[in-house]
């Protein structure tokens, strides 16, 4: 019965959208007019997606080493910070401002134990309390090169072993 089973094909999609009454109209056949009258229950808001500690892009060797050739390309790390970057620009104005690196807090504090107040002296160039996506990657850059003592554009698994030095101060 082919009417029929367009009919529950739609009391299913149509439970999708209403959450409610889904129970009894499973099995009440063709006749779906109740879901439209039942009340809507909105689906609980998803949390503000702080970006999270361990799983984001500049997190860990191997997480930064994405072709897996075994070291760190500065496209690589480049990469990697502009991505982390738009992860933490909740509010896509091309500025992480204070509120956004507290929100991504975690995620700072897996790169070289950084905290917001930390990387805004580091990075925050004009003193204006934002980072614009240029003072960032002026601050990744200086950190890869940091990082790549021998400077051979590369930072390999020994380099990033070693102790990673505190970053001074970019573009003051
Ligand atoms: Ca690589
Ligand atoms: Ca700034
Ligand atoms: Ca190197």
């Amino acid at each position: 019965m082919p009417l029929m089973r367009t009919a529950a094909l739609l009391s299913v999609a149509l439970c999708a959208f209403s959450l409610a009454g889904c129970g009894q109209q499973k099995q009440t056949g063709p006749d779906v007019s109740a879901s439209e009258t039942a009340p809507v229950v909105a689906p609980p808001m998803p949390a503000v997606t702080a970006v999270p500690g361990d799983a984001h892009p500049m997190a860990g060797f191997d997480t930064l080493d994405r072709d897996h050739d075994g070291r760190i390309s500065s496209a690589e790390h480049a990469q990697a910070a502009q991505a982390l970057f738009e992860m933490i620009d909740m509010e896509h104005d091309g500025n992480l401002s204070m509120d956004e690196l507290k929100a991504a807090a975690p995620a700072l504090a897996d790169i070289d134990g950084l905290t917001p107040d930390k990387l805004m002296a580091i990075a925050d160039a004009d003193h204006d309390g934002k980072l614009t996506l240029a003072e960032w990657m002026a601050f990744a850059n200086a950190r890869f090169g940091l990082l790549d003592r021998n400077d051979d554009g590369f930072i390999d698994r020994a380099e990033w072993d070693a102790p990673h030095p505190p970053i001074p101060p970019v573009g003051k």
